[in-house]
């Protein structure tokens, strides 16, 4: 008879990951639901203006992230990356305090929407509001890197819906003609908004599209983490070997709305929707990881209160910043006079 806890277990050891790395993944996963989830309360309470949920999609991000390096490669992300960029070095204050839209917002200065991740110290350029254009951001971090002879990879990610867009073929194929080192990862979560895949995708698969771009394309099920990191970390090897791009498309479930503006039960069907439950990337990363005997009650239990006291305390210092001043509203977007002086701190700064 097998042994049912073996496979698991020698799946991860297999990729070199020790146990404790794999339940720092999983505590990652915890850690973005948490501050996901805090900062949908803080939006119905009035502090945020807008949330765009990453919920469903931690295990893609978290897995795919993984093997990047932090301070050497580049993120150029999108409204969902909540995971991938807790994964690349922001903290879970970074992000509430971005979307709280306080003066010292390393994002922006709060300057940008809710959901524009970014960082100058982590190498994560910002979400820019079209979608797609991230992608073409990444080819050019990648292309600088190749022209600096640097060895650094550039990651993005992006939905199924936008993979249509006309900037992301461009991005893609000037990234197989050139070998670029970059990893495209499509987060497939089955809706643009309302639109249906099959309303948007034409073919159903936006990997069978790398063949036509000159890379592998490659799909994974975004709620095998261990799935997703080995398909990370060898497009990360390949890109790092001169070998050029991959594309990853990860099938994950979009467990929220669109967005907090938006209400799923106008489109979706209501047993679709507690079907996702199942598939939650939370709950199947959680189960491989107890039959593999890494996980047990009591981690389970010190993982949820750590990460829940660490978005209390994340929550409750980004409320505690200051606003911006408002002076500073036109810094930076018009051309400044000789002379104009830097952001004005907000008082007592
Ligand atoms: C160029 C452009 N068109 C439309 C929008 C509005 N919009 C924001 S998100 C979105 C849906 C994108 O769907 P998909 O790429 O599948 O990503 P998902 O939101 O499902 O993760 C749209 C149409 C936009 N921001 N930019
Ligand atoms: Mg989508």
């Amino acid at each position: 008879m097998t042994n049912a806890k073996t496979p698991t277990r020698s799946r991860h050891a297999e990729l070199g990951l020790s146990d404790d790395e794999v339940l720092a993944m999983y505590r990652q996963m915890l850690l973005a639901r948490a501050v996901d989830e805090r900062m949908w309360l803080m939006q119905r309470a009035g502090k945020i203006a807008f949330i765009i949920s990453g919920q469903g999609h931690e295990g893609a991000q978290v897995g795919v992230t993984w093997p990047m390096r932090k301070g050497q490669d580049w993120m150029a992300p999108f409204y969902r990356s909540i995971a991938a960029t807790l994964t690349f070095g922001m903290s879970a204050e970074d992000i509430i305090t971005a979307h709280l839209a306080k003066a010292d917002d390393v994002s922006s200065g709060g300057r940008q929407m809710p959901g524009h991740y970014g960082g100058a110290p982590y190498n994560i350029v910002s979400v820019s509001s079209p979608v797609g254009t991230q992608v073409l951001h990444a080819v050019g971090l990648a292309m600088g890197a190749w022209v600096r002879g640097e060895d650094s990879v550039a990651i993005t990610y992006f939905g199924e819906g936008t993979a249509n867009q006309g900037e992301v073929h461009e991005a893609m194929n000037f990234a197989g003609v050139h070998r670029l080192p970059v990893i495209f990862v499509c987060e497939n979560n089955g809706y643009a908004i309302s639109v249906p895949l099959d309303q948007q995708v034409g073919g159903g698969s936006v990997a069978a599209r790398g063949t036509g771009y000159g890379m592998p394309g490659i799909t994974v099920d975004g709620g095998d983490v261990l799935g997703c990191y080995a398909a990370g970390r060898e497009a990360h090897e390949r890109a790092r070997r001169g070998e050029g791009p991959t594309l990853i498309e990860a099938k994950v479930v979009r467990l929220t709305s669109h967005s907090s503006d938006d209400d799923q039960r106008r489109y979706r069907d209501p047993d679709e929707v507690a079907a996702l439950k199942e598939q939650d990337p939370i709950g199947v990363f959680g189960r491989q990881l107890r039959e593999s005997g890494v996980l047990t009650d009591g981690i389970e239990d010190r993982l949820r209160d750590e990460t829940k006291a660490e978005v209390n305390e994340a929550s409750k210092r980004a409320e505690a910043r200051p606003d911006p001043d408002t002076r500073n509203a036109e810094r930076f977007v018009y051309a400044d006079a000789d002379g104009a002086p830097d952001v004005i701190a907000p008082e007592g700064r």
